[in-house]
């Protein structure tokens, strides 16, 4: 597989799909709901997807897809090449604040993650990686993450998991919170994702995440250092959702030491 080639035709069919959604904002969005009322979805999402799945058919009709809005062949394996796509992370930024929301994607061959991506649309911003070759954010080359001690982290959470919930203990979350330097809540995974890659963060905790919420950013996470798992300490399977820390490898394991405890 020539991974160069496979690079240049990503970069080019995420630009393109980027320029569609920029230029969708002049006609109206239908938005409706998908697994709850907050849970958003739009045409743009799907008509992006289906974008992807059509070139990327026409450039090799052997790849397979795995797409949010499920229409590709979502293959129950990751034999051959897979393409795990995420057409628009952060919808509900998408729909009402026009910006702060991504396109990624991470494709596999035979269940090794080699090329990943994350693009935020509106800052036409790439944030990528070739494994074993390194990450890039725009043309720079993105440094290994250096070390830090947990009360100069920043940390990426969503506000409710720190008040009352059933899936973990929100106490032990607000003495996290208490230590660490700054929290943020940006309501897009893959940007919190890119950030925490990037140094911008030093950590993202989400209760729930999909496979194409990840998928890309765990391969750029392998080419700088940070650690990405579950909350019980393994890796993601990329065949479900499922809880998911990624961090600056000098606190991953401490956080999830001390602060994280699963009901
Ligand atoms: P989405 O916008 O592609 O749906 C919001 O906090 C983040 O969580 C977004 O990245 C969002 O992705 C993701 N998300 C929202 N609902 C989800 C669900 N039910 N399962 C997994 N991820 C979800
Ligand atoms: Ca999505």
């Amino acid at each position: 597989m020539d991974l160069k080639r496979l690079d240049a035709f990503a970069k080019g069919i995420i630009f393109e799909a980027g320029k569609r959604i920029r230029e969708s904002f002049t006609y109206d969005l239908e938005v409706e709901t998908k697994s709850n009322a907050n849970d958003l979805v739009t045409n743009i999402d799907r008509e992006t997807e289906l974008f992807f799945i059509e070139q990327i058919h026409a450039f090799d009709p052997s790849h397979k897809i795995i797409g949010e809005e499920g229409m590709g062949e979502r293959p129950d394996s990751l034999a051959g090449v897979v393409w795990i796509i995420d057409p628009i992370d952060g919808t509900m930024n998408f729909v009402k604040q026009h910006r702060h929301f991504m396109i990624t994607v991470g494709i596999y061959i035979d269940g090794i993650g080699k090329l990943g991506y994350i693009f935020d649309v509106m800052r036409e911003d790439l944030f990528y990686a070739i494994a074993g070759e390194g990450a890039w954010y725009n043309d720079s080359p993105m440094r290994k993450l250096q070390p830090l001690k947990i009360e100069e982290a920043v940390i990426g959470i969503n506000a409710s998991w720190v008040t009352p919930n059933p899936k973990i203990n929100h106490e032990k979350l607000i003495e996290l919170i208490r230590t660490v330097r700054g929290t943020r809540s940006y309501g897009s995974a893959a940007m919190e994702i890119a950030f925490v890659v990037s140094g911008k963060l030093d950590g993202y905790i989400s209760m729930r995440l999909a496979p194409w919420d990840i998928a890309g950013g765990i391969i750029i996470a392998q080419e700088v250092g940070a650690i990405a798992t579950n909350l019980e300490g393994n890796g993601f399977d990329l065949m479900q959702s499922d809880t998911f820390i990624i961090a600056n490898p000098s606190i991953h394991q401490l956080i999830l030491e001390n602060y994280i405890e699963q009901k």
